[in-house]
């Protein structure tokens, strides 16, 4: 059995499968374009785009994408803002993974070799895994595959391309939801995503999606800023999904995100996959677009999410299932009961109902923005106490969250952290929480309006069950209004246009 292991103790920062993985990316990157084996063409299978991959210079102008055919079958797959996330990413894994190896082993390298996982959670290994932040190979020569330029996320500006992911913006509280498939409408999303066809692009990202994968994302990638007002800040690669694909932290990334599926799956009996036919076949069964990969000899290799559910059938496993490699801190936002034990969570069916919102759109630059929420006196009421009451025998928990719509703008990697602040009554002093953090990845992509999509924006719903019920227990609550706090943990740049639509507290429950 093959075994993915920890990037980080792989016994050195040049280790052995961290030395082959450099000499095939090598190999792979000068290969052409069209070719179903080269670096960039599972990097277009991801997404692409034409404008900055000749920017970076992924792509000669004069250069050829791959005929249509291929084009059409291979290229622009990934799955997001959908249930298929985990599965097409499980599956891309596994062809790239066989692709890597076959390459170690023409180059003179072992016929077992892996591909890492990076778990930035575990304590010391939240910094990029040195290789892939010097610009040389172990030798002190140049050139270095595995170092990229374009990660501009947080880190010493004297080492450009050397990132660490910062744990006060990721989480892992998507490990405690136990429903895989969410709801659309303004509660929660789910482990896994919400129902979907084939997505590429969705607005509405499922819980493990959108924290920590989409946070890592944008805060490996990070985004180059201008002097100049006037023009938007460049993506670093790891930040677009039209460019991610390109960077090799990204496969040791989404091995983490991988291995997070089947860890979730092992946590508790409650967390299954879904047993929707839709799912299971995947959107081929619904007659759109199939699941498809080529394999080294370049022979297309199809797969279904039913496929990718078999953990035992995949032929591989992880050294470690634990999700963060050690205790993990408490988390302000959790999904609580009065009683303190995690609320189940039934999602498919249950009552969404909106408490407030704010009154306009949002704009976000700089440091964050401010704004306030006036909630409904009687549902805020009604809600109190039920979450005092706890839930009934086989009732639903009572859940709250906060909805943040129809999120626009040209900086896919902002990340917002997410505050709350409460106000007591007759002056009684207010109190704040924060209740999470959003990573705008996709969010370019989410903006312009192609076909099939309206431009509409990503739309995130955070679960503010624990600090809403500290706030409604409180005695003195004034529900009139609730302030919502935005902080970017890099400054927004004017031109980036970020904005929220609206911003929203509902209800899920019975
Ligand atoms: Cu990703």
């Amino acid at each position: 059995m093959l075994v993915r292991q920890n990037v980080w103790e792989l016994g050195g920062d040049w280790a052995d499968p961290i030395l082959w993985y450099a000499r095939a990316v090598g190999a792979l990157r000068p290969k052409p374009l069209n070719d179903r084996t080269s670096w960039r063409f599972w990097a277009g299978m991801h997404g692409y785009h034409q404008g900055l991959w000749e920017f970076y210079g992924y792509k000669a102008p004069a250069e050829q994408v791959p005929a249509q055919a291929d084009f059409d079958e291979f290229w622009q797959q990934c799955q997001h803002g959908s249930w298929y996330f985990l599965p097409w990413h499980r599956g891309y894994l596994i062809g790239f993974e066989k692709l890597i190896r076959s390459t170690v082993v023409t180059l003179g390298g072992p016929p077992d070799w892996t591909l890492p996982y990076w778990n930035y959670f575990k304590p010391g290994q939240d910094g990029l895994p040195p290789a892939f932040g010097s610009p040389d190979w172990p030798d002190g020569t140049g050139n270095n595959p595995l170092f990229i330029e374009q990660r501009w996320g947080p880190g010493d500006p004297s080492q450009p391309g050397k990132v660490f992911v910062p744990l006060d913006a990721v989480n892992l509280d998507a490990m405690d939801v136990h429903e895989f498939t969410g709801v659309a409408s303004g509660g929660d999303r789910g482990f896994g995503g919400i129902d979907t066809g084939f997505e590429h692009g969705g607005t509405k990202h499922g819980d493990i999606e959108s924290q920590p994968h989409d946070q890592v994302h944008g805060l490996v990638g990070g985004e180059k800023m201008f002097p100049e007002a006037s023009t938007r800040p460049l993506p670093g690669l790891m930040s677009s999904p039209v460019t991610a694909g390109l960077d090799p932290i990204f496969w040791l990334h989404h091995a983490n995100i991988d291995r997070l599926w089947q860890s979730w799956r092992q946590g508790d009996s409650q967390n299954t996959d879904p047993e929707e036919a839709s799912w299971k076949k995947g959107p081929a069964s619904l007659g759109q677009h199939k699941f498809v990969v080529p394999l080294p000899d370049g022979s297309p290799w199809e797969y279904t999410p039913e496929q990718m559910s078999d953990f035992a059938g995949v032929g591989y496993t992880y050294s470690d299932f634990s999700p963060a490699g050690a205790p993990l801190a408490a988390v302000a936002g959790r999904t609580a009961t009065s009683s303190g034990a995690v609320a189940m969570a039934r999602s498919t069916g249950a009552t969404v109902e909106v408490l407030g919102a704010n009154a306009q759109s949002l704009p976000v630059a700089g440091k964050g923005a401010e704004t306030s929420v006036q909630l409904d006196a009687r549902t805020h009421t009604k809600v109190a106490a039920r979450l005092a009451a706890g839930p009934a025998p086989g009732a639903r928990a009572e859940q709250v969250f906060l909805n943040l719509e129809n999120v626009r703008g040209y900086s896919d990697a902002t990340v917002l952290q997410v505050y709350l602040q409460f106000a007591g009554k007759d002056g009684a002093p207010s109190f704040e929480r924060q209740v999470g953090s959003i990573g705008l990845f996709g969010i370019t992509k989410a903006t312009e309006s192609d076909t099939g999509h309206a431009g509409d924006g990503l739309s995130y719903a955070l679960n503010i069950t624990k600090p809403y019920s500290e706030f409604a227990g409180s005695g003195n609550a004034d529900p009139a209004k609730v302030g919502v706090r935005l902080q970017a943990v890099a400054p927004v740049q004017q031109s980036a246009d970020v904005s929220v639509g609206r911003i929203s507290i509902v209800r899920q429950g019975d």
